[in-house]
């Protein structure tokens, strides 16, 4: 990692529909980790409960609210598990309220604190040379200031090829006054193309959704692979591997299960939003999110309140008729959701043919994924960035992807997954987006 405070990262051209706009990116130095700042997680556990249904995962909830948890993956549909963290002096009032609800749970966590200085030490593992190779930010997860370097890296070494170019840009700035940044591949062959959107991060623990439009970037720019030029020659592609970069910083640092993002709030001294709840269509704090801002689903005091979810609404809505498709990469439990997710009744007019989409890029892939209406088949929430790419920007095909694992892989759980299977997620995904393209290609022409 550099170590200038600030440092002006490129100025470059955007080419396209709108004319030049140029824009410049700053890249905020952050201090190493401080193990002495950083929350522990020492004999808290994470126990699995099946939710038989929607229902009784209200009842939880309820009888739950004075217990305090942090909810790692919460149901999204019957009989589907519900995973949370406890810590200790909490957790026989946790396993009071299984018993009550007749919830049968088991432990799969015995300490978090270990399997986070597990992820720390896998990362460690991971020679850094001092001038890292492209290649070489695929493989591990990276700082705010890493991605930055490796988005401007990818930009500059494409700028000296003529048939593909990677342009960087800033869609605006978050509360901490970090560059939300996008990169723009394209091969500029003289024909307006219809866009795909591809964004990961809106959750900051979510490590491994950033990770994947890293690896994917890296795969669009650089590979000759044949079914990456048919993507090329058929499509425009925004990528935004950080939706939430404060947010994101704040788990590499401080608390490894933060899930929103780092603005202060009126009123309170907890922090952060829930970037996923903050988009405005159909906005309602009561479905799926929170009116507390303490809360890890707190939805905003009222829609767009925070400004990574109000820059990205913007982008969506000034991009929506040359944007074909939106995935937005989250993690874990691997299901491929379509909108609506706002209420339990709502649910797209053309669902069907954004299911078969879904179908064919799931079927070359080796993962197995649920695919879903989020709010019927599912649980709903609303806010999300899905439900706005589709219903307020007319983005046909918007869909959240949540990457593995399901569970646990080799003894990792969630959300924390050994660097060692970003390579294998991302290759999986990769397979998944090239039957997403072309079968999107096919109904387009
Ligand atoms: O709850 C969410 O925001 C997403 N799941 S996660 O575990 N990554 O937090 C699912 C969002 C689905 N889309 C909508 N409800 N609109
Ligand atoms: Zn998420």
């Amino acid at each position: 990692m550099r170590n200038g405070l600030f440092q002006r990262l490129c100025t470059c051209e955007m080419i396209g529909v709108w004319s030049v706009l140029v824009a410049t990116l700053v890249a905020v130095d952050v201090s190493a980790a401080d193990d002495t700042q950083r929350i522990r997680y020492d004999g808290y556990t994470v126990h699995q409960a099946v939710s038989s249904s929607h229902d009784q995962f209200q009842k939880f909830i309820s009888e739950a609210s004075h217990i305090p948890l942090n909810f790692w993956h919460v149901p999204h549909a019957d009989n589907d598990t519900l995973d949370v963290m406890v810590g200790p002096e909490a957790l026989n009032d946790l396993q009071a309220v299984f018993d009550k609800l007749k919830m049968e749970s088991k432990q799969v966590v015995d300490n978090v604190e270990s399997l986070f200085e597990k992820e720390r030490r896998s990362m460690h593992h991971i020679k850094r040379r001092a001038t890292p190779s492209i290649h070489s930010y695929t493989v591990n997860y990276h700082s705010y200031s890493e991605i930055i370097d490796y988005l401007q890296a990818v930009s500059s070494s494409r700028a000296k090829s003529q048939n593909v170019h990677a342009d960087v840009f800033s869609i605006g700035k978050t509360t901490q006054g970090k560059d939300q940044a996008m990169i723009k591949i394209y091969r500029n062959d003289g024909r307006a193309k219809p866009a795909i959107l591809i964004d990961g991060g809106i959750h900051a623990r979510e490590w491994i959704a950033p990770a994947v439009v890293i690896n994917f970037i890296y795969q669009l720019a650089f590979s000759s692979d044949h079914h990456i030029s048919t993507m090329l020659g058929d499509f425009d592609w925004y990528l935004m591997p950080l939706v939430n970069p404060d947010g994101y910083e704040y788990s590499r640092l401080r608390d490894r299960s933060w899930r929103k993002t780092m603005n202060v709030n009126a009123h309170s001294s907890c922090k952060g939003t829930d970037a996923n709840r903050n988009f405005g269509y159909h906005w309602d704090p009561y479905s799926g999110g929170s009116t507390n801002p303490c809360e890890e689903v707190f939805a905003g005091d009222h829609n767009f309140s925070i400004p990574e979810s109000t820059n990205l609404g913007n982008f969506m809505r000034q991009h929506g008729p040359s944007i074909k498709a939106y995935l937005t990469f989250h993690s874990y439990g691997q299901y491929f959701l379509y909108p609506y997710g706002y209420s339990s009744s709502a649910v797209a007019p053309d669902y069907a043919e954004l299911a078969s989409l879904a179908r064919a890029m799931v079927q070359p892939m080796s993962s197995s994924y649920v695919i879903g209406s989020s709010g019927k088949d599912l649980y709903p929430a609303a806010g999300g960035s899905d439900d706005y790419a589709k219903g307020a920007c007319g983005i046909k095909y918007s869909y959240t992807v949540e990457l593995p694992p399901r569970d646990s892989v080799g003894g990792y759980t969630g959300f924390i997954l050994s660097p060692s299977q970003i390579p294998i997620v991302a290759a999986d995904t990769l397979t998944g987006l090239k039957a997403f393209a072309i079968e999107l290609a096919r109904r387009l022409h």
